[in-house]
């Protein structure tokens, strides 16, 4: 791992780093790891060590890097059943832990439909 994760200030995506970097650098499952993580960070707002998503970036997270996964990431009220049912501590915003539940959700409905159906 040569490379330190940075917290995304606020959403916003800094330039020149993350994807472009991690793109060119480890195997596809370390990328993909990466990718994980940085993806969850360029949505999340808050103080470092404390960032979430809120609904609103929720939405956007799935809506822009989701919608292939997931139906209905246009449909407020699919998304806001999905945000309370990962919300475990149902403090309105989304952790990184309670990300990492969905990317487990993703990861096994991707291993049912393409490795257990053959
Ligand atoms: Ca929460």
């Amino acid at each position: 791992m040569g490379q330190s994760l940075q917290p995304e200030p606020s959403g916003e995506r800094s330039d020149g780093r993350k994807p472009a970097e991690l793109a060119e650098k480890g195997s596809a499952l370390e990328q993909g790891l990466c990718v994980i993580v940085d993806s969850f960070y360029r949505y999340a707002k808050g103080p470092p060590g404390a960032k979430a998503l809120d609904q609103a970036a929720f939405q956007h997270l799935l809506r822009n890097e989701l919608s292939r996964q997931l139906t209905n990431t246009e449909v407020q009220e699919a998304v806001a059943r999905i945000f309370a049912k990962l919300d475990a501590n149902q403090d309105q915003r989304i952790s990184f832990e309670e990300y990492w539940q969905l990317i487990t959700w993703i990861c096994q409905v991707i291993r049912h439909r393409d490795y257990e159906q053959q």
